[in-house]
This record gives C-alpha cells, sequence and structure tokens, in this order.
C-alpha cells in the first residue's frame, strides 16, 4: 500500500511526545522507480500503476485462500495478543516464495517468538504492511525479521517493511550484541551477524520500535536496525554489497544503536555501500551515557567502501559513542538533524577505507549539536581521519550549543580541505 500526506516534525526534540502519522491509502501493492535527487542520493518513489492495468471488467482470477499475498489472517495469525503468531506469519511469508506480494497485518496485536525469516532472490517486492499491527517479541534476544541465507553471497532483495509498532519488550540476552526490528542472518536454526550477503532495495518506513533495552556498558549491545554484511577475512576476491536501502519516518526507543547501515570487517573489506537514505527517523538510547560503548543513532559506512548517503531531518539522542558517524562517502549530505548529549561527539565523520569512487564529498547543513547535560567530554562535530584521505568537507551553517563539561565545539583534523565552515550562517573559515 502506499502512503501519502505523513507529517514529521522539523526537528524533534527531546521529551516530545511519538510522532503521530496520518496517512492515506491509495494504492496496494506498489512498484518503484529509482530517481536520483539534485545530490545524486538515490531513493525509492512510489509511482501508480500504468493505466493499462486490466480494467474490473476483466474475468476475476479467483484463488483458494490462502494464496500469497493474503491477510497474514488467512494463514491463522490472529491480532489478539495471545497465542503465538509466529508460524502463521512465517507461512506468508513463504506462501509469496521469491514472487513477492502485500501481506496485510489487520490492526492488533502479534505475538513473534522466532525471527521471521526472509528469503534471497525476490523478483517484486515482498511489502509487509502493518499499520496499526504491533509486534510483540517474546524471545529472549527478541528479533522480529531475519535474512534466511542458505549460501555464500546471496542477494536479499526487494523488500518494504511499514507502519508496524515492534515492541521489544525490554527483553536481553546474557551479552551479545542483536538486531531487534531486522536483520540478523539465520543459518538454519541459529542466528548470526549477517555475513557474505548482499541487500538491495530495502524501504522501512512509518516503523515504531519500543521497549529496546539498553545497556550503559555494552552488556548487551542491541541495534534496532542494523542493515549491515562483513566477510571475515581481508581482500577477499568475491564482493558483497548494500544498494538502495531507504529507512524514513521511524520512532526507535531504547537500543544501544539506531539504524545502522555498515559492513565492518577485517581491512580492506571487501564490501560496499551505495544509495543509502535515512530521512525523519528519531532515536533515543534512554539512558544517559556514563562511559564507551559502540553505540551510534545513525551510522553509515564503518569499514565498508562508501557512494553516495544521506542522512537528513534525523534527531539522535545519549550515544555512548557518537550521535551521526558517516565514513567514507563519495557524496555525502547530512542535513537539518539534531543530536545531543551523546558521550563523545554528536557528529563524527572519518574514513576507514578509500570512498567507493572519487575522492569524497560531502557536505553537513543545518545541523545542530548540543550538550544539555553534564556529560563526558567530547566534541560537537569531529571531522577526522583514520588514515585515507578523506576529501572535501562542505559545513554550512552550523550551530553548537554546549552547555556543559569539557566539550569543545568543533575539531577539524588534519587531511580535511574544508570548503567552509559556518556557524549560524557566519563563516568561521
Ligand atoms: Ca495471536
Amino acid at each position: 500500500m502506499i502512503v501519502t500526506g505523513f507529517t514529521v516534525p522539523a526537528v524533534a526534540t527531546a521529551g516530545t511526545q511519538p510522532v503521530r502519522y496520518s496517512y492515506q491509502v491509495i494504492q496496494e501493492k506498489p512498484t518503484y522507480q529509482a530517481v536520483k535527487s539534485s545530490y545524486s542520493a538515490v531513493f525509492l518513489r512510489q509511482v501508480r500503476p500504468s493505466s493499462s492495468a486490466p480494467s474490473s471488467s476483466a474475468t476475476p482470477f479467483v484463488k483458494p485462500l490462502p494464496i500469497p499475498g493474503s491477510p497474514v489472517t488467512a494463514f491463522g495469525a490472529t491480532a489478539n495478543d495471545a497465542s503465538d503468531d509466529t508460524a502463521a506469519i512465517q507461512a506468508a511469508v513463504d506462501a509469496c516464495g521469491k514472487g513477492g506480494g502485500t501481506i496485510a497485518f489487520p490492526a492488533g496485536t502479534y505475538l513473534v517468538s522466532r525471527p521471521i525469516k526472509l528469503p534471497a532472490g525476490n523478483s517484486e517486492q515482498l511489502v509487509l504492511s502493518g499499520y496499526g499491527a504491533r509486534i510483540k517479541l517474546t524471545a529472549t534476544t527478541p528479533r522480529f525479521l531475519v535474512w534466511n541465507r542458505t549460501a555464500l553471497h546471496q542477494t536479499f532483495r526487494k523488500f518494504t517493511v511499514e507502519g508496524f509498532t515492534v515492541d521489544a519488550g525490554n527483553k536481553h540476552p546474557a551479552s551479545g550484541a542483536y538486531s531487534v526490528l531486522g536483520f540478523d542472518m539465520a543459518i538454519g536454526s541459529t542466528i548470526y551477524d549477517a555475513a557474505y550477503l548482499n541487500i538491495e532495495e530495502v524501504t522501512l518506513r512509518n516503523c515504531t520500535v519500543v521497549n529496546v533495552a539498553t545497556s550503559a556498558r555494552s552488556a548487551w549491545n542491541p541495534c534496532v536496525i542494523n542493515v549491515f554484511t562483513t566477510q571475515w577475512k581481508p581482500a577477499e576476491s568475491t564482493w558483497n554489497h548494500i544498494e538502495d536501502v531507504l529507512v524514513q519516518g521511524c520512532r526507535l526507543e531504547g537500543g544501544s544503536r539506531g539504524v545502522n547501515i555498515t559492513a565492518n570487517g577485517p581491512y580492506p573489506l571487501s564490501c560496499t555501500l551505495d544509495r543509502i537514505t535515512i530521512r525523519d527517523c528519531w532515536h533515543d538510547t534512554g539512558i544517559d551515557p556514563v562511559a564507551f560503548s559502540a553505540s551510534t543513532n545513525y551510522h553509515v559506512g564503518q569499514s565498508g567502501r562508501v557512494g553516495t548517503i544521506e542522512v537528513s531531518n534525523c534527531y539522535g539522542a545519549r550515544a555512548f559513542d557518537c550521535g551521526i558517524e558517516i565514513d567514507q562517502p563519495s557524496q555525502g549530505l547530512i542535513s537539518d538533524c539534531l543530536v545531543e548529549n551523546c558521550y563523545f561527539n554528536e557528529y563524527y565523520y572519518t574514513n576507514f577505507q578509500a570512498p567507493l569512487e572519487g575522492a569524497g564529498e560531502t557536505t553537513f547543513r543545518d545541523c545542530t549539536a548540543r550538550v544539555t547535560q553534564p556529560i563526558h567530554g567530547g566534541t560537537g562535530f569531529t571531522i577526522g581521519w583514520e588514515g585515507e584521505p578523506i576529501g572535501v568537507i562542505g559545513l554550512d551553517n552550523l550551530r553548537t550549543q554546549l552547555a556543559y563539561g569539557t566539550k569543545v565545539a568543533w575539531q577539524v583534523n588534519g587531511g580535511v580541505t574544508l570548503k567552509g565552515l559556518y556557524v549560524d550562517g557566519v563563516k568561521v573559515r
């Protein structure tokens, strides 16, 4: 289904109520078209079907239920908060096979005790549509969706997950990292970090995730949305990639990490990321940082080679490392964001490898770093480097409001070519 007309505050502020969306269903089974915006970040645009679609006078094609794309209740799920719906949801996904379809979740609460496995190799979009639906995760390590990897280097493509509220129940394992909305990897019945796989055309929109456990010291390390791949040996001959990922309009409450779209592994890592977009999102770990741990509100890159990215109109708070971390894009835009009260940096730009293409050029525009609590000293904006050339950076109309501690507003390290640094509209250098 297509959703239009939802609204998001220009910049969310701490303590505000959950973002509320109004929406209008104008079409089911949308098709998608990649378009380029002015700064070359590619995002997915919904388009209407062509006028040559069969008319209503055509002979109806009837199949017995359940058929691929039926409501999940046709497969035995009950939105009643009383019975386990895992098998029914899995059956609905399996019925779609690789051919895609829309699985609607009627309003109500569904219990999920094991991660739902998503297939590789879709030929069309598989849409999980859950406006009004609440997914209640009951396992000790609460996860909703995982990739079902059955061979090395498979491609998981064409998924849309929209409208759900996912309740992680403040459950957590004794230790170790995991993903809540998605996307760890299943091999048989065992769940791992996603590795040796590719991801293409994934849209996550208008989802809310609540009651995600947070540990200030990484006793456990939940990542609410984790679009991730890795390889375990340096310089592997077969590359893996993550491409055309859009996360939009999601509110994420708790967890050490909010939206993580990265590839992490030994250098040089044979993974690329390209056309990654995060818009209109909200994440707060929920705990004031007392020590460093691997924790970011929004992170794109890490040790993968990165093409174009956008992070815009997002709010982040109380990460135990950095609010927004961007690593080595060929072209990046971080705009209209507010990040506050992180342990080290509100904004951090660095590079662990060369960009995917070119020397790299990125602009931070109309962003605010704010510290209103007495938190360990760090930096509002750190434009740093880890060894590779960092390219040209534009710092355009940025604001820092640092009221506490040993914070400094700016740290621009060697290897950076500045296009200009404008603070509150005034050119500083
Ligand atoms: Ca049920």
